[in-house]
């Protein structure tokens, strides 16, 4: 035993004269600036690292906590993780928001000036990356043991810039300063394997045993991250890797001489960190995403394994002790890697290990789209991971062997089951892959888990049932409305208290208040508040100005052909139209926000000519303030916490049976936004939850969309019975907004005409139909404010917390286990 003063924690103060003597302390000995030199940027830093002092401090105690009570715990691997800024949710979580802002104020500082310098920690995409985010916030929030797993990116997601209309993506240097949320862990590395052969050992009595040899080598060191609870001492942790390489990568060269490339050597060996891919729902097919997948999976799988064993717990227990959760097919290599480290490097037998991996890992499905399925060319897999290629044949082979027996003679079925697809050039599948490994399915909204067991994995549905379940995904209040709706949060704090902030089923309390004009009129005015806040943000932008008295229509999420930014579009297109043929509408600011993956013509195309079309309605003299298109450059999590408080309408409006559930619906809901939807993914539960009579509903069902495609779908023919859209549609193709080359959008009617493969014409006049009732409602400011504060109150099915209790239940078996007050030294 070390001796107390070894073993003692600090125990940092947390009132406002201690925070303020560490901010001092910290310009001084961390950031190296005098005081009364320092900048903006440097009091930022200082303020980061008095804060990641008393974060790690609890982090060691939730640690010592974790291993004294033997739980188990949670890991999350995640390719993706959309954080956002890390300054302000800290503080919060760490309830020393306010003292700080007063410790800042003593030293001179403004703390929302501060806030504001801080860059987006974007390591994902979308929906599939915040959910990410949001998990491990709730998992802290509620106290449970849970850890995420990832890749620390140099350059996360793309900065988007419009040149003028179309999108032009920036590197992301989000690190170019230094990080101070991170702890780098140069005792934790781990060697990665990339290439080179199998060698076989035969043992006369017992298994073959396999080796593998030569190949490449790099190095996965760790960064963490700690993660803060709301309300709660826990601090869990957040681990990225970055790829270093290993010291020896060089010596080939050297001796040969090449110094220049033996260095240029390591500078390749690590770009397997260096980007994220900015694919949203399509599978990319690069080497170097392989490689990515396989570098965090088996760094990460080494280091559980580690601390499993370091915890003094023997690898029979591993499902008692540990649970994956495999985020997506991308860290689906896991089974087989963890199959390899168990095997090979544990030795342990082919089935004991095979019945542990099995009981450890749980596979989330996040898409049905055919383009999102990630499968790898077989020739791919044995170059660059031949040992794992081998692993995967032989756990196909016992598992086609156990369908043959339940199937006799159905080769079709095996043929649809194996993890290798023979008909396209043989590939793995690797959803296959996770679903064979694992002892848990889900998929993310009620519709989507049904239509899961209905199509992509129906066979596997049909062999074992039991392993399917939905858990329907959840947004964080603490970010989407405490942090991004201080004004209503202040309401809802006076009328309801805040239980809501740990509970959100408890915004129910709000309900009898609904027709209560004093609370209307608050209500009111707190959207307005929100809206003159985002138009503020927007002319700073775009130029734009915004009228925060008419209604505010926002469609955000990435362009994506099935989310039908073309439909808002041509709804657009109609009004502007119809306005310059002196007709009546009903005003509104129609906003767009959203990145297209880089390669995804067709939706660069989309921002395109809605830049075009927004820059000829904004600066026609015959509209004024009955309508404005703007698209919002660069949209991301600190944008999206500004425009989500000003909507009053959310634009819902994927093809359904495409959007596996939505989370912006949720968060914009929770904000008092009506939702304008189609009968797709999350917003099902959506409108169970709020009522037909506070949501919008139109179009067709996922059934009918089926149905309709059957049929044989008529684009033309629907349009020469729907003279608004058909002129709006000619109004786009004839080249009306474009001011250089008119035939540019020539092939975009074409595919509306002859194509539209979402159903942008079939469901437009049901759209527009809904819109008009939104506009009638809306007009109506009374039963519009009732509608809202009813929606607001019906929403907390969609919290997080209740998300991540469904998985700890359903599929981790894990339980909290929250920090003792009396463990944090008497602290605060
Ligand atoms: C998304 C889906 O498109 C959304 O419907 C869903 O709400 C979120 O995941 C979270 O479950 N998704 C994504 O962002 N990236 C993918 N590769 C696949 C799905």
């Amino acid at each position: 035993m070390a001796a107390p003063e070894v073993t003692h924690l600090p125990n940092l103060p947390n009132d406002v004269e201690g925070l303020r003597q560490s901010i001092r302390d910290a310009v001084v000995r961390v950031v190296g600036e005098d005081p009364r030199q320092a900048t903006e940027r440097d009091w930022m830093e200082a303020l980061a690292f008095a804060i990641r002092e008393r974060m790690v401090e609890r982090r060691l105690l939730t640690r010592r906590q974790f291993a004294d009570e033997d739980v188990k715990r949670v890991y999350y691997l995640s390719m993706e993780y959309l954080i956002g800024r890390m300054l302000e949710a800290n503080l919060r979580n760490m309830g020393i928001l306010e003292p700080a802002r007063q410790a800042m104020a003593d030293l001179g500082v403004n703390l929302d000036t501060i806030l504001d310098l801080e860059d987006d920690a974007a390591l994902g995409n979308g929906g599939l990356g915040r959910l990410a985010a949001c998990i491990l916030e709730s998992l802290a929030t509620q106290g449970y043991p849970g850890y995420g797993y990832g890749i620390r990116y140099e350059f996360g997601m793309f900065r988007q810039e419009f040149e003028p209309y179309h999108q032009v993506e920036h590197p992301d240097n989000w690190l170019r300063y230094g990080n101070p949320w991170e702890f780098p862990r140069s005792d934790r590395k781990y060697p990665i394997h990339f290439y080179g052969h199998v060698v076989e050992h035969h043992h006369p009595r017992g298994e073959t045993r396999y080796t593998w040899e030569n190949g490449e080598e790099v190095l996965a060191m760790a960064y963490d991250y700690p993660t803060a609870g709301y309300g709660r001492r826990n601090v869990n942790n957040l681990r990225l890797w970055a790829a270093k390489a290993t010291r020896d990568f060089d010596l080939r060269y050297f001796n040969e001489g090449d110094y220049i490339r033996a260095v240029a050597d390591k500078a390749e060996s690590e770009t397997i960190s260096m980007v994220l891919y900015p694919n949203d729902a399509t599978a990319i097919g690069k080497e170097l995403r392989l490689k990515q997948e396989y570098f965090f999976v088996s760094a990460s799988l080494q280091d559980i394994l580690d601390r499993h064993l370091a915890l003094g717990y023997n690898l029979d227990a591993l499902p008692d002790k540990v649970a994956i959760q495999l985020n997506d097919t991308h860290p689906a290599i896991a089974v087989a890697e963890l199959m390899r480290l168990l095997v090979d490097c544990h030795e342990l037998s082919w089935d004991r290990a095979w019945d542990l991996a099995r009981r450890t890992f749980a596979y989330t499905n996040h898409t049905l789209m055919p383009e999102a399925l990630e499968t790898w060319p077989v020739e791919l897999m044995e170059r660059v991971l031949p040992r794992h290629m081998g692993i995967i044949y032989q756990i196909n082979h016992d598992f086609l062997e156990q369908v043959r027996h339940r199937y006799p003679g159905d080769n079709d079925r095996l043929a649809r089951l194996s993890i290798i697809d023979e008909q396209n050039g043989r590939r793995v599948r690797m959803a296959h892959l996770a679903v064979v490994g694992s002892h848990r399915v889900n998929g993310v909204a009620a519709l989507h888990t049904q239509l899961l067991q209905e199509t992509l994995f129906e066979d596997f549905y049909n062999l074992w049932p039991e392993r399917f379940v939905n858990v329907t995904n959840g947004v964080t209040p603490r970010l989407w409305m405490i942090q991004a709706n201080p004004a209503l949060t202040e309401l809802l704090g006076q009328r309801i208290g805040n239980d809501w902030q740990y509970d959100l089923d408890r915004l129910r309390a709000l309900e009898p208040y609904a027709h209560d004009a004093d609370l209307q009129k608050a209500f009111l005015d707190v959207k307005r508040a929100n809206k003159v806040r985002l138009a503020n943000l927007v002319r700073e932008r775009t130029g734009v100005e915004l009228n925060p008295d008419v209604m505010f229509d926002v469609q955000i999420k990435r362009i994506h052909e099935y989310k039908r930014q073309l439909l808002k579009l041509l709804h657009v297109v109609d009004l502007y139209r119809r306005i310059r043929a002196g007709e009546d509408v009903a005003p509104r600011v129609v906003l767009f926000g959203g990145k297209a993956a880089p390669g995804y013509a067709r939706a660069k195309g989309i921002i395109q000519v809605i830049n075009e079309v927004a820059d000829i309605v904004n600066h026609d003299p015959a509209v004024g303030d009955r309508l404005k298109c703007v698209f919002f450059p660069n949209y991301e999590v600190s944008s999206a916490s500004i425009i989500i408080p000003a909507a009053d309408v959310s634009e819902q409006i994927s093809t359904a049976g495409f959007e596996a559930s939505g989370t912006g619906n949720m968060k914009l809901a929770l904000n008092g936004a009506l939702t304008i939807g189609t009968l797709d993914g999350a917003n099902i539960e959506i409108r169970d939850a709020v009522g037909e009579e506070s949501i919008f509903i139109f179009g067709m069902t996922a059934d009918e969309v089926v149905e309709h495609r059957r049929n044989g779908p008529n684009p033309e023919a629907i349009l020469a019975q729907q003279p608004n859209l058909a002129a709006a549609v000619e109004m786009i193709e004839s080249g009306f907004f474009t001011c250089d080359d008119p035939g540019t959008h020539g092939d975009l009617g074409r595919y509306l005409r002859h194509e539209d493969p979402f159903f942008v014409i079939a469901d437009y006049a049901a759209y527009t139909e809904a819109c008009e009732r939104a506009d009638t409602l809306y007009a109506d400011r009374t039963a519009w404010a009732e509608a809202a504060i009813l929606n607001v109150a019906r929403m907390g099915y969609f919290s997080i917390d209740r998300t991540v209790r469904d998985y700890a239940n359903q599929i981790w078996d894990i339980i909290p286990e929250p920090v003792a007050p009396s463990r944090t030294n008497g602290a605060a």
